[in-house]
């Protein structure tokens, strides 16, 4: 892309005082100090140049046709380096050479919808080690958690069944952002905390957020004492604390401790369970993650005996702001609206009080009666999808049925699946984190959870 974006300017730089020549190319009749001879050289550099001008122009026109827009250019650009990193080899700079030319050849740009509608399932990099999240009963095989209900809602919207045409990838900290740009998955539903270094630098596009989070610590009781701790993280002086590698948690840490003068120790770790093994057997004095993942993993560990008499807690102070969304590749976009209005989709149910039990008989009525908007989300795509994949009209009803409104999906990721999914989040029951009054209930409610115009 260097040589032909190289290539393009050189032309442009060509032509311009290539214009400003021909455009200025009279013989003042007056002027009798040249000679003819001059003046016939002069004349024949005028036609030369005017014709390689014209060369010029044509090459500009050929190069501007084969890269008809910044956007495809970027598209080839990372096809290339796809390719060439796939392809690398003992270099993988010189995969990305080749990867690029092989990339030229080839400026088709292929919907991530489209490849899954042709596969005919659609691969989901997942959690599995957090409950309410994305979590994996070793026992019964049977996944839970937001994050799987998203992956669920999303597979509905795109025509495949939810239950059988989903291929779950686990994905960890450090690997989720490889397997997207590879393709080894095709969207990341992980607990991923949307950033502009990832949103700028990674092959990285973000899209609907699910959960809006913030950095926690569990601390054990017996390295840091609850009460003379005050509750508060202001008082790790020293400690040992886990963190997994390739989060955000680790450099918030940092962030939060170093601008508080707070000496500690990072102990950084691949995952959870290396995580959860190290604060059991002591050589962590704490651990750090997201603030639902602090709440599940104390849950677990106070339930399952592991921490043997040893009391944890968690630290009162939210040290920093986890916006967990969803991730398609760049230069994407029909893929990525879909995800993101699956997700909108699901609020904007909630708002407007349609659960996955009621969602046909409000369709029905909605349409046959006066309510435009009801029977809008109901049954039309709004223009989702791609020309050989439109989504179909009733795709919000297969979301709802797949995973239901976000306060259903919340329900079943943290309460007690009871909730009616209208009544409001004061209304759901026996949540291990609780929704009413949090930035995740619906801004009716005063939380953040919103979604734009569904029209
Ligand atoms: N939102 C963070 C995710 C942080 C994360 O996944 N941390 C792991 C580190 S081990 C964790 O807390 N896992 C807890 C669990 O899986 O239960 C990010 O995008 O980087």
């Amino acid at each position: 892309m260097t040589k032909a974006v190289a290539l393009f300017l050189a032309l442009l730089m060509t032509a311009v005082p290539l214009a400003g020549c021909t455009g200025d190319d009279t013989v003042d009749d007056d002027d009798t100090t040249g000679d003819d001879t001059e003046l016939n050289a002069a004349n024949e550099r005028i036609i030369e140049l005017e014709a390689q001008a014209e060369v010029d122009q044509a090459r500009i026109v050929e190069l501007e046709e084969m890269c008809c827009t910044l956007e495809e250019m970027a598209v080839q650009y990372q096809y290339g380096y796809n390719e060439g990193y796939e392809d690398g080899g003992d270099s993988w700079y010189e995969g990305w050479e080749q990867g690029y030319i092989d990339g030229l050849g080839d400026v088709t740009r292929v919907s991530t919808l489209d490849t899954i509608i042709a596969r005919g399932s659609m691969k989901c990099g997942v959690k599995e080690s957090q409950y309410g999240m994305g979590y994996l009963d070793a026992g019964t095989g049977v996944r839970s958690g937001l994050d799987i209900s998203y992956c669920r809602a999303i597979a509905a919207a795109i025509g495949l069944n939810p239950d059988t045409d989903v291929e779950y990838i686990p994905a960890s900290g450090s690997d989720r952002f490889d397997k997207l740009a590879s393709g080894t998955i095709d969207v990341l539903i992980r607990t991923t905390t949307w950033t502009t270094s990832r949103d700028a630098d990674l092959n990285a596009d973000f899209a609907g957020m699910n959960f809006f989070d913030g950095q926690g610590i569990l601390v054990r009781e017996d390295a840091f004492p609850a009460t003379s701790s005050g509750n508060s993280a202001s008082a790790l002086y020293g400690a040992n604390i886990c963190v997994g590698i390739g989060t955000t948690t680790e450099g918030n840490m940092v962030d939060w401790f170093s601008s508080r003068g707070i000496m500690f120790t990072s102990v950084p770790v691949a995952d959870a369970a290396e995580a959860t093994a190290k604060f059991i057997d002591g050589s962590c004095d704490a651990f750090t993650g997201d603030m639902s993942a602090m709440v599940a993993k104390k849950w677990q560990l106070d339930g399952d005996g592991s921490m043997n008499g040893v009391e944890i807690w968690i630290a009162q102070e939210l040290l920093s702001k986890e916006p967990l969304a969803a991730v398609t590749r760049d230069y994407d976009s029909e893929w990525n609206e879909i995800v993101s209005w699956v997700w909108w989709g699901m609020v904007t149910a909630e708002e407007m009080g349609v659960t996955a039990a009621n969602a046909a008989d409000m369709a029905a009525s909605a349409c046959g009666g006066n309510d435009p908007s009801m029977c809008r989300l109901l049954t039309e795509n709004l223009g989702l999808g791609t020309t050989d994949n439109p989504l179909a009209g009733d795709w919000m009803q297969a979301v709802l049925g797949a995973a239901g409104n976000y306060g259903e999906a919340y329900d079943d990721a943290f309460c007690d699946g009871t909730y009616d999914g209208v009544s409001g989040s004061a209304a759901m029951t026996g949540c291990l984190i609780s929704r009413v009054g949090t930035l995740n209930a619906l801004v009716s409610e005063g939380g953040i959870q919103y979604a734009p115009p569904m029209r």
